[in-house]
């Protein structure tokens, strides 16, 4: 059995073997399915040249992949089923990424053979959750933020030249917010109809492109992304940056914890059954079903430690609310919205709500929870058809009543947003969707002395500057749980 260990508590030639097989696999022709450039174009392939570096930087050529060994790859190849696969906004995300590392772990072994290294090489995983993990001091805490030094930071790190990226826009995640793993692991259900309810994403179709994002995959999967920024900032490159891997066992780990918690995942036949093209270690073609990969001790490896167990949030908050489980199928009303679609700003963008009247409100969020022991109704802030270009920086959205101090509901990550707002074949080009719970948001404006519903204002404010992203909003809206 393969453990998979946390990157910061390895100290053998796992990174020394990893920077060297990344180094073949870049002389390996991109037709060829185990070179690392064929890898990359598995979860995307796209010549977009202006994604958000940090300033100052280029890519190092006008586009990533203008650096591939044999570029440009042959058309019938960018259109076949083994190109652009990589599943977002969907409840295929978690396994078509296991099946995706599984391979990509076989291929890098191989090649670490045929290079002299030893037999057993494996993934390691990058445990930027550590950032919010009160077992650790600050310090610590911090470190678990950067990228691996071997990474290197502004500079390669001279030792591991096939772990270096110029195409990084940074070499540490922004806020310990970012790389919050603790909401999505509290979640009950794999899959529901409220996004901010399912742990793996909301059901889909085949989903290339970011549609509507599940917990676990907005935060902190996306926001991991959009915070490095560059290559990693888009899905059309983001497989190309030797941090993606690690980045992503990590999130198949906390796939893992939550089962070995206790969860389940769907036992929908049609998720079961979906089936995904990749290639195996010897570059041959194999189907495999999500039911086949639901297991990792099936697959041959296991990880060195699970992400700390938690109970799901509502026996966590049973000492403030006598609160009864959401099932995730609750039904919600829109109480406010935006009326008009609007664009994003470097600074602080206000969204200006319009509130239903209140006669025509089925839901009501300012006469709920006035007792304790009633459990308040469940208040979502969603964002609809987001639609750009460019790397976005993680986007806070706060709420807040006039006076008041403004309270952060969450953070969204954009990523994918250039796929998502383009139409194509595929694809409406509708945009991103996300979904927050604004719940806890909420019971503190409503303890303020002032509170009324119809004082809440909602800012988004991205954590940089947007650069040369673009950014337009096509609504935001409030929506209160019926009970
Ligand atoms: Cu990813």
């Amino acid at each position: 059995m393969r453990v998979r260990k946390n990157v910061n508590n390895i100290s053998d030639g796992t990174l020394l073997w990893y920077s060297r097989a990344v180094e073949a696999m870049k002389q390996k022709d991109i037709k060829d399915p185990t070179s690392w450039w064929y890898q990359g174009a598995v979860h995307g392939f796209g010549l977009d040249n202006s994604p958000n570096l940090a300033p100052g930087k280029t890519w190092s050529e006008l586009s990533v992949w203008q650096q591939a060994t044999d570029f440009p790859p042959p058309e019938d190849l960018v259109d076949s089923i083994y190109w652009q696969q990589c599943q977002h906004g969907t409840w295929y995300f978690l396994p078509w990424h296991r099946m995706y590392l599984q391979f990509f772990e076989q291929i890098v072994a191989k090649t670490v053979v045929e290079l002299g290294g030893p037999e057993d090489w494996t993934l390691p995983y990058w445990n930027y959750c550590d950032a919010n993990n009160p077992a650790l001091n600050e310090n610590e805490q911090l470190q678990a933020l950067k990228l691996p030094a071997e990474f290197g930071a502004e500079q390669p790190n001279s030792d591991f030249p096939g772990l270096w990226m110029v195409e990084r826009a940074h070499y540490k995640v922004s806020s310990k917010a970012d790389a919050s793993c603790e909401a999505a692991m509290q979640l009950k259900n794999f899959t529901t109809p409220i996004p901010s309810q399912s742990f793996g994403g909301v059901r889909t179709g085949f989903s290339h492109d970011s549609g509507t994002f599940g917990k676990l995959e907005n935060n902190p999967h996306n926001l991991i992304h959009v915070d490095i920024g560059g290559a990693m900032g888009d899905p059309n490159t983001a497989a190309l940056d030797p941090i993606f891997w690690l980045h992503h066992a990590n999130i198949d780990r906390l796939w893992q914890s939550w089962i070995d918690q206790g969860r389940e995942n769907t036992s929908d036949p049609s998720w079961l059954n979906q089936a995904f093209e990749f290639h195996d270690a010897n570059g041959k073609p194999v189907t495999v079903q999500v039911k086949q990969v639901l297991s990792t001790e099936t697959l041959g490896y296991t990880y060195s430690e699970n992400y700390p167990d938690v109970k799901v949030r509502q026996e966590r908050d049973s000492k403030l609310f006598a609160m009864t489980p959401l099932a995730g199928n609750e039904i919600f009303d829109t109480i406010a919205a935006t009326t008009k679609s609007f664009s994003l700003g470097s600074q602080t963008t206000p969204a200006q709500l319009e509130f239903l009247p209140e006669k025509q409100q089925v839901a009501k969020v300012s006469a709920l929870a006035k007792s304790s022991s009633q459990r308040p109704n469940q208040v979502i802030i969603a964002l609809d058809n987001v639609t750009g270009s460019g790397v976005v920086a993680p986007l806070s959205i706060f709420v807040k009543t006039s006076a008041a101090e403004r309270v952060l509901v969450g953070k969204v990550g954009l990523f994918g947003l250039t796929q998502a707002s383009t139409p194509s074949v595929r694809h409406a080009g509708t945009g991103i969707n996300v979904e927050l719970d604004a719940t806890e948001a909420f019971n503190q404006l409503r303890s303020q002395p002032d509170w009324s519903f119809e004082k809440v204002e909602i800012e988004l404010e991205p954590s940089r500057e947007l650069g040369e992203a673009r950014v337009t909003v096509g609504r935001v809206s409030v929506k209160a749980e019926v009970v």
